[in-house]
């Protein structure tokens, strides 16, 4: 029989919650949301996507108890020297606005003439437990940046972020297909080999 669980997701993004969800559900887990559950939103004071995924498990499973998830994650451009990084959902502004970040990535390559549009996604995802454990996982996927936006799923940057070898963008594949090569399906296929064998 399928064992049942249920974990806390350290989330207030709903792209992010659905993609995990659906991961997660055919292992058994389900995930209720800090959203869902109206836990305050920590800030997020670290530089590295690691610490910040750790912050984040961490305070979720201080105010629950319970084993929590986070997700930190964002676009790399190399030639913007990583950015906008771990502040990838601060540039959309306070009304997280997407069109407007993927445009102001869009101008900052503009102003710099070069013809470099490399990119990563990285996702790290942090597992805390109540007995004080905590561990992460990694996952990445290579890139290029496309102008103008394609496509109309997704979430985020998945319409100017075409992964390495294909001719679509992230928002012109099926939930399937981005789950196969993203970020966030690596890094939680590392999570799920290491909870689940
Ligand atoms: P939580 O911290 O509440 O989970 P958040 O949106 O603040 O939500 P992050 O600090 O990890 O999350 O910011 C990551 C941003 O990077 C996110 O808002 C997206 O804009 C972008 N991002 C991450 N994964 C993405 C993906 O799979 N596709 C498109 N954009 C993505």
């Amino acid at each position: 029989m399928t064992r049942k669980e249920i974990w806390v997701l350290s989330s207030h993004n709903h792209g992010k919650i659905k993609e995990l969800k659906d991961i997660l559900e055919p292992y058994g887990v389900g995930l209720s949301s800090a959203a869902e559950m109206s836990l305050p939103e920590p800030e997020e004071t670290e530089k590295t996507f690691v610490g910040n995924a750790i912050l984040k498990a961490e305070a979720a499973r201080d105010e629950t108890g319970m084993v929590c998830l986070a997700d930190d994650s964002g676009l790399c451009v190399d030639a913007l020297g990583g950015d906008p990084g771990v502040l990838s959902a601060r540039w959309g502004g306070e009304a997280r606005d997407f069109d407007l970040a993927m445009r102001r990535v869009h101008e900052a390559l503009e102003a710099l003439e070069t013809n470099d549009r490399t990119a990563r996604f990285v996702c790290v995802i942090a597992l805390a437990r109540p007995d004080g454990s905590v561990r992460d996982h990694v996952g990445e996927i290579v890139g290029s940046i496309v102008w103008p936006p394609r496509g109309d799923d997704g979430f985020g940057y998945d319409a100017i972020f075409q992964p390495e070898g294909h001719n679509r963008t992230f928002a012109e594949m099926s939930r399937d297909e981005k789950r196969a090569l993203s970020h966030r399906g690596r890094a939680l296929a590392s999570l799920v080999s290491e909870e689940f064998g």
